[in-house]
C-alpha cells in the first residue's frame, strides 16, 4: 500500500511513522508512506498557504489553490482509492474502516490546520472525511498518524503473528480479555490457573467469557 499525506507540519508525522509497526512494514516494503510539504504550493514567495475566512470569525482557512495544486499534481502519478480529509466532523474512525482501507492500494490523506481548509475542496476531491473520536486536535496530522498505523497494522505480513490482529479489542466485536506473561504469581496476585492449564479449548472458552464480560462491563453499548 502506499499513503500520501498533505500537511502544513510534516514534522508532526515524522516520528510516528518512522518507528515501531509503521517503520517494519515500511522496511518489509508493505507500506509506502509520502510526506509532501504544502508550502512547495504556496501561493506565493513568502510560503502563504492560508488566509482569512470570509464572513468573518477568527482562524485561518487553508486556501484552495495550494491543495488544489498539491492533490492534482499527485492525481497525475496514480489513481487513488480514497482521498481523505481528516477532520472532526468527519465519520468517525472504528475497525470496520480500517479492515476496510487496509485493503486499498493507494491513500490520499489531507490534513486540516487552523480552521480547516476551504469547502471547495472537499467538495471537489474529497471522498471520505474521517474523524478520529469527539474531541477536537489542533490539527489533522496527529490524525492522520493514528489513522496510517491501524491500518498499516492490517497488511498482511506486517504483524509477526498474523492472526493476532483477529484478537485485537473491537476485531470481533468485543473488548480484548485480560493478559499475562511471568511470573506466575507476583504481590500476591496470581495468573488465572485456566492459563496454566494447557487446555487450548478450555483456554479459548475462558478468554471469550471474559471478553464478554469485560464489554458488558465497560462498553454495554457493543453489546447487541
Ligand atoms: Cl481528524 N482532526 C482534528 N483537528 N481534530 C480531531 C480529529 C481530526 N478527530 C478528532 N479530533
Amino acid at each position: 500500500m502506499r499513503i500520501d499525506i498533505i500537511t502544513v507540519m510534516p514534522e508532526l508525522l515524522e516520528s510516528p511513522l518512522n518507528h515501531s509497526m509503521m517503520k517494519r512494514a515500511q522496511e518489509k516494503g508493505l507500506l509506502e508512506v509520502h510526506l509532501h510539504h504544502l508550502r512547495q504550493f504556496a501561493i506565493n514567495k513568502h510560503g502563504q498557504v492560508d488566509d482569512m475566512q470570509y464572513g468573518g470569525g477568527a482562524g485561518m482557512v487553508i486556501m484552495c489553490e495550494p491543495l488544489s495544486k498539491a492533490i492534482e499534481s499527485l492525481q497525475a502519478v496514480r489513481k487513488y482509492d480514497e482521498v481523505i480529509y481528516l477532520t472532526p466532523d468527519g465519520k468517525t474512525l472504528n475497525q470496520p474502516m480500517a479492515n476496510k482501507l487496509s485493503l486499498c492500494e493507494n491513500l490520499l490523506m489531507i490534513c486540516g490546520h487552523y480552521k480547516g481548509i476551504d469547502q471547495r475542496i472537499r467538495d471537489l476531491y474529497v471522498t471520505l472525511e474521517i474523524s478520529i473520536g469527539d474531541y477536537v486536535l489542533s490539527g489533522g496530522e496527529l490524525a492522520a498518524a493514528v489513522l496510517v498505523d491501524s491500518i498499516g497494522r492490517l497488511i498482511p505480513g506486517v504483524l509477526n503473528d498474523e492472526t493476532s490482529a483477529l484478537t485485537d479489542s473491537h476485531q470481533d466485536g468485543l473488548l480484548a480479555p485480560p493478559v499475562y506473561t511471568r511470573p506466575a504469581e507476583f504481590k500476591n496476585l496470581k495468573v488465572p490457573d485456566i492459563l496454566l492449564s494447557g487446555h487450548f479449548a478450555l483456554i479459548e472458552a475462558w478468554r471469550h467469557e471474559e471478553a464478554l464480560k469485560r464489554t458488558a462491563e465497560r462498553r454495554p453499548d457493543m453489546i447487541s
